[in-house]
């Protein structure tokens, strides 16, 4: 037998996944989803790369497309510029597909590229970098057995991350309590010792901000650590000011002391995790609420050892790569600032490059919204699928008609590939090389098992032979991944020690910051990597409403369908397609068990299924977000991230379809 390692190519968890070269057995996966990783390799696959012409797509030879988008790109940039071109990265290929995508669009002079970590966690990198000074995941996840208290908000992880679920079941059998917040009994929460069910979604900063009132008015915060490792203690202290026992009562329609049990027993475990998702960063007000959760951690001294862990698990297998390599129109590689004068000189030293733009270039909605005004002459997206993703599914179809060059690198044919000038054939998942980093900054090498069908080739080959063919100043010919891994190596210091021949050899992964030896897996043991080497409190701000008084919409997540490209059956592609209704609620509103509704917001209507249940709080509808979800999301507004509010939409009516 001879068995392959392969990082999955679903969640961020980070799975290895072991394959018999000889026999084509899969083995090791951690759930359903990885389980069924080889139907992906047949699923609508594209054979070869393909040209519309017309309203049809014909096929052609590489060479004919790649010199076809390298003189339209060139005509584009001739007439309008760097900035009229955008990138939509890909948070499912590797790390060196993504740091050539950046590469490429900053010899284009654009900033404008971003990825799906902007639908996802941006807010948490966002909130963790400035408190703290990496936005990442702190502890491996295999510490969560060490933590005594587990808090779990906005996050499904025995749907999501199925093999940290089990992490968490280890933890309540050596007597951890698991704390569980969501505005739905989820999977999750059915195993929870507490299950807090929000009345409303959106309003977990202020549960969490109550919660820290109740510790320090129960004097059980962490003096010693406060004093030596954090700044703003004080003023955090007074921010709270407007959280007393009666309004904390009033806004979340919870007993204080019940909110004030919690609270102390997640303080007195002595040690504790928190986890959260979508249901957080989605939203709003999420800065607030992941400022919230900072506050929490560091008011107990719960970070910088084992068992203490923050932990915004990352969402696809390379969000956090994606990420690392500066697939984001704010950083370089390894988060260096474009408007940062010493490390743009540096990359132009090492890519042999003119000068590098200093303007932060678009995000991914900005991108789209920008697109849709016919702003954006060519759009480049590797592996992302925003007719369905992202939000306002009308809005994206005009932004993909308006724009002029619209190429899509897809492993199969998506509903995003059906509006492009070229479709570049991909490779996927073991059909390629290359490194992957896992939500706990655990890079890992996946091995090449099968060709890939037809004349397909990996995303790194195509953007190769295209920024040759475009003649981009700067740009250089890459022979394999590990030729890229090296450049990457001196690009991103937190990447300098992970070569490609030390990575191959790491049964386990190696996990960054990396600079020589890499073993140093829980952050900020000794001090934060802050200028100051503290950590920093946020003011809590005073709780606000937004007046809305009607019906809000939730989506979220089933374990049998992975985001818009997989169900694993027949049932699970349908079970996409209904909207959960509170009992009372659909008395009230006349809707029965099965019928079909139509959902509308200010954005566009849908019809679903109604499925009623008692689970959902009452004025809250929840939609799996997998197939029309996001024909009823809007495209604004956008948080402090540029996140949309793929959570908490205002619905303007819910009825039965017959009452029409
Ligand atoms: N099976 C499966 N696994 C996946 C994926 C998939 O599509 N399918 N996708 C992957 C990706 S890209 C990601 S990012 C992760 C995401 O994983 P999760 O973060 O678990 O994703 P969601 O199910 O969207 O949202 C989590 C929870 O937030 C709750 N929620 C909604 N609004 C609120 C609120 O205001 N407050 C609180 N406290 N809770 C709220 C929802 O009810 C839901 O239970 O999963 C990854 N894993
Ligand atoms: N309403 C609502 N909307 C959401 C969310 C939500 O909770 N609610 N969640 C958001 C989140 S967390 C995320 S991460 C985004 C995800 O948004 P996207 O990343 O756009 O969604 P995916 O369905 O993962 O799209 C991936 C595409 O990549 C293709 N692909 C797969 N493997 C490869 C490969 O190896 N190479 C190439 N080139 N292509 C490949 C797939 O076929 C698919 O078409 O969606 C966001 N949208
Ligand atoms: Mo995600």
């Amino acid at each position: 037998m001879s068995l392959l390692r392969i990082a999955c190519h679903f969640c961020g968890f980070g799975c290895y996944i072991y394959i018999d070269k000889e026999t084509g057995f899969v083995s090791g996966s951690g759930c359903a989803k990885g389980a069924s990783l080889s139907t992906l390799l047949n699923k609508d696959r594209v054979f070869a790369p393909l040209v519309r012409i017309g309203r049809r797509f014909s096929e052609a030879s590489w060479s004919t497309v790649i010199l076809s988008i390298a003189s339209e790109l060139r005509k584009v940039l001739k007439v309008y510029g760097g900035d009229s071109v955008a990138f939509l990265g890909c948070s499912k290929c590797s790390n060196e597909e993504n740091y050539l995508l950046q590469k490429f669009a900053r010899l284009v002079g654009s900033n404008n590229i971003d990825n799906s970590a902007r639908l996802c966690h941006a807010v948490s990198a966002k909130v963790l970098t400035k408190a703290l000074g990496f936005g990442a995941q702190t502890n491996p996840f295999e510490d969560l057995v060490y933590s005594k208290a587990i808090l779990v908000i906005g996050y499904n992880p025995v749907v999501s991350h199925p093999p940290l679920a089990s992490l968490l079941m280890r933890a309540r059998g050596r007597g951890a309590q698991l704390i569980v917040i969501d505005v739905r009994e989820s999977e999750t929460a059915r195993i929870a010792d507490v299950f807090i069910r929000l009345w409303r979604p959106g309003l977990d900063y202020a549960l969490l901000n109550c919660m820290a009132k109740a510790i320090v008015l129960k004097g059980l915060y962490n003096r010693g650590f406060i004093e030596k490792r954090t700044e703003g203690f004080e003023e955090f202290v007074k921010s709270l000011e407007p959280y007393t026992p009666a309004s904390c009562e009033e806004l979340l329609n919870i007993p204080w002391s019940t909110i004030a049990s919690v609270a102390e027993s997640f303080a007195l475990a002595g040690s504790g995790s928190i986890l959260w998702g979508m249901g957080v960063t989605q939203q709003l007000l999420a800065e607030r609420t992941v400022e919230a959760i900072v506050n929490l951690a560091l008011l107990l001294g719960y970070i910088g050892k084992k068992g203490c862990g923050l932990y915004p698990v990352r969402g696809q297998n390379n969000v956090q790569g994606a990420c690392d390599m500066g697939a984001l129109p704010e950083f370089l590689p390894g988060y260096l600032r474009v408007g940062d004068e010493e490390a743009r000189r540096r990359l132009e030293r090492l890519w042999n490059s003119d000068e590098l733009s200093a303007e932060p270039g678009l995000t991914a909605i900005e991108i789209i919204e920008s697109a849709s005004r016919g702003k954006i002459r060519a759009l480049f997206i590797v592996g992302e699928n925003p007719l369905l993703s992202y939000p306002n599914s009308e809005l994206v179809a005009k932004a993909l008609r308006n724009t002029e060059v619209v190429v899509v690198s897809d492993a199969r044919l998506s509903e995003t590939a059906s509006y492009a000038d070229y479709i570049i054939a991909a490779a996927t998942w073991a059909e390629k090389e290359g490194s992957y980093t896992s939500s706990e900054r655990r890079v890992m090498w996946s091995f090449k098992v099968f060709n890939p069908p037809g004349s397909a080739v990996p995303d790194w080959l195509f953007l190769t032979m295209l920024g040759e063919a475009a003649g981009l100043r700067g740009w250089r010919r890459y022979d394999s991944p590990e030729e890229v891994l090296r450049e990457i190596n001196e690009a991103v210091p937190i990447y300098r020690g992970i070569t490609p021949e030390r990575l191959k050899e790491s049964e386990s992964g190696l996990t960054w910051p990396c600079n020589g030896v890499c073993n140093s897996s829980v952050l900020y043991v000794n001090g934060f990597a802050t200028a100051s080497g503290k950590a920093r409190f946020s003011s809590a701000s005073a709780p606000a409403g937004d007046g809305f008084k009607g019906f809000r919409l939730i989506t979220f997540r089933l374990s049998e369908c992975y985001n818009t490209y997989l169900c694993l059956n027949s049932e699970a592609y349908s079970e996409a397609s209904i909207v959960l209704v509170n009992r009372l609620d659909a008395e009230e509103l006349g809707i029965i068990d099965g019928e079909k509704v139509l959902v509308s917001t200010p954005c566009g209507e849908v019809v679903l299924r109604a499925r009623v249940v008692d689970s959902i709080s009452r004025g809250v509808v929840a939609v799996p977000w997998h197939r029309e979800a996001n024909s009823i999301t809007c495209e604004e507004p956008l948080n402090n991230a540029k996140t949309p509010l793929l959570k908490n939409v205002k619905v303007v009516g819910i009825r039965p379809l017959k009452a029409l």
